[in-house]
């Protein structure tokens, strides 16, 4: 059960689970709010048999004890990112057909307006459910791990993003593959700086802290100042981040006084673990880490759709540049692009295990296309085994790019792009850099001259700001093959 993350937490009530807004919760009060919160959310029903919960709440107690609640009443969670525009969190609202909505209150305002939508949805607000009087307390249903526990929104190679639906059982094998792998225990301590719309910030940290006992603090948003402070705390043991954060990191630190600096690194030297994940880590940072911390960054793979597959080791070499070997319960295998198995040449990681998706949401042929007919998930990323490691050599679609960790469907922004008045044709590619991965670059045809200033504003109404184009090329035509398909490949040099 899924929810054995709640039953678990009984067990350690009168400790210490969350730290949020300086405030500590233990878990026994996460489980009593979280209760409460489940008799609202099923009001006269006895199960909520997977209906839809999105919740737009901040990273904290509030977020912890929304999920566990959703999970305990029957509810499928689906966590909204929360720097979305309205058109995208109303393109999560509308695809998963949410009936139930929970808010931090600041996103009411955003949220109300949505209601008036094609579907109309019951919108409840953190305070209105913590001053709410508490039914007697209903008996919450029995789950099988079979049920679907939760959706997270990922970009593939088609225009919108993609539900990605899991089940109690399948969160359950992501999160005890990693207590056993990284070894987490009741005393661990970590900080959470990720976005709780991944699987991320979601499992890896979160959900496998709780899992453990330990305990989780949260920042609101990612400051490099304050996660180095936190992270000085001594008991804090456990930190997780994409490479973008640990880039971050470097750069503050190297902008302090050398006495500071080694100050740092003494206090980073004591942590247990420190991971790096979600886009591939340049060897550059993971040495310069080194230096700033004692620590090798230890580099794992993942994906929404898998959790996490590959990891180096929690003991033993951790080798830059590589990601490790297959995590417990996990089946890995390359395939060649002549369709067979490799062992000893470039292909695609195909997954199989427990922890795998169930289904994209409302998307029969894109889950059926996304496996073998012997029931491997294709991931769309190459790589090599060389010398028992894994190496990751990029993704099969040009059309995928990751930037500060976050995935983005090219022709999600293209799309969006051509809606433009002023813009005749378009083209978006990754383009390599140091800090985010890539950043997203648009080369663009003109139908007639555009206001920048207007256009970026235009952009921020349609796209997250992590989706925006940060680079642009105004051009007369883009270079196409011999069929007319653009070569993005040729396009990547102008960006240079
Ligand atoms: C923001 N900015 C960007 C950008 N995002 N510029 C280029 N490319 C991007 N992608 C700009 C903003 O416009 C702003 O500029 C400035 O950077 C700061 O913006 P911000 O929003 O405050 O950014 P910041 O908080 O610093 O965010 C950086 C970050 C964030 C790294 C903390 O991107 C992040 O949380 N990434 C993690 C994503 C994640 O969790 N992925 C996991 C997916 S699951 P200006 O000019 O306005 O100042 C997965 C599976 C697995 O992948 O294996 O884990
Ligand atoms: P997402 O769909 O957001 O879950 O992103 C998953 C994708 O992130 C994978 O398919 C990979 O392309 C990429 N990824 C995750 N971890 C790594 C890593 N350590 N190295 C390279 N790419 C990674």
């Amino acid at each position: 059960m899924c929810y054995e993350i709640v039953e678990r937490a009984k067990k350690h009530k009168d400790q210490v689970a969350v730290h949020s807004e300086g405030e500590a919760w233990k878990y026994g009060l996460i489980v009593n709010r979280a209760q409460h919160f489940a008799t609202l959310l099923l009001g006269q029903k006895e199960d909520l048999l997977e209906a839809r919960v999105a919740f737009m709440v901040n990273p904290g107690v509030d977020y912890v004890s929304v999920q566990w609640a959703i999970w305990i009443a029957g509810g499928i969670a689906v966590p909204l990112c929360l720097t979305y525009p309205p058109r995208s969190l109303d393109y999560v609202i509308q695809d998963t057909e949410a009936d139930l909505i929970v808010a931090s209150d600041e996103y009411l305002p955003l949220l109300e307006p949505l209601r008036q939508g094609k579907r109309p949805f019951r919108l409840f607000s953190i305070s209105e459910m913590m001053q709410s009087r508490m039914f007697p307390e209903k008996s919450l249903p029995v789950l099988d791990l079979s049920r679907k526990a939760m959706i997270l929104y990922t970009s593939g190679t088609t225009n919108l993003p993609k539900g990605v639906v899991t089940t109690h059982a399948n969160i359950k094998a992501q999160i005890e593959m990693l207590q056993k792998a990284w070894k987490w225990e009741r005393k661990d301590r970590t900080l959470c700086v990720l976005p709780l719309h991944h699987v991320h910030g979601i499992i890896n940290v979160v959900c496998c802290s709780l899992w453990a006992g330990a305990i989780c603090m949260f920042l609101p948003r990612f400051e490099p100042e304050e996660v180095i402070d936190l992270l000085e705390i001594p008991s804090l043991s456990v930190f997780m981040a994409v490479p973008t954060i640990y880039y971050k990191l470097i750069t503050y630190i190297e902008g302090l006084s050398d006495r500071r600096a080694v100050e740092i690194k003494g206090n980073l030297l004591k942590k247990r673990l420190m991971v790096s994940g979600s886009a591939a880590l340049p060897v550059s940072v993971m040495e310069k880490w080194y230096n700033i911390s004692g620590h090798w960054l230890l580099e794992r793979y993942g994906m929404t759709e898998i959790g996490m597959a590959i990891s180096n080791p929690y003991r033993g070499k951790r080798k830059p540049g590589f990601v490790g070997f297959p995590l417990p319960t996990v089946d890995i295998r390359l395939v060649a692009e002549n369709g067979k198995e490799t062992a000893d040449e470039p292909g695609e990681i195909q997954v199989k295990g427990p922890a795998v998706f169930q289904e994209y949401w409302g998307k029969k042929e894109a889950t059926e296309e996304s496996f073998t007919e012997d029931g491997w998930f294709k991931t769309g990323d190459t790589a090599v085994l060389l010398d028992g490691y894994y190496k990751i050599l990029g993704r099969t679609s040009i059309d995928i790019l990751k930037s500060g960790g976050y995935k983005i469907s090219a022709i999600e922004i293209e799309e969006v792009l051509r809606q433009h008045e002023g813009v005749d044709d378009c083209s978006v590619v990754g383009v390599p850099n140091e800090e985010w991965g890539e950043i997203v670059g648009a080369a663009i045809i003109l139908k007639n001259s555009i206001d920048m200033v207007a256009f970026q504003k235009w952009l921020a109404e349609r796209l997250p700001k992590y989706k925006i184009p940060r680079s642009f090329r105004f051009l007369r035509e883009l270079p196409r093959n011999a069929m007319g398909k653009v070569t993005k490949k040729d396009l990547l040099p102008l960006f240079s």
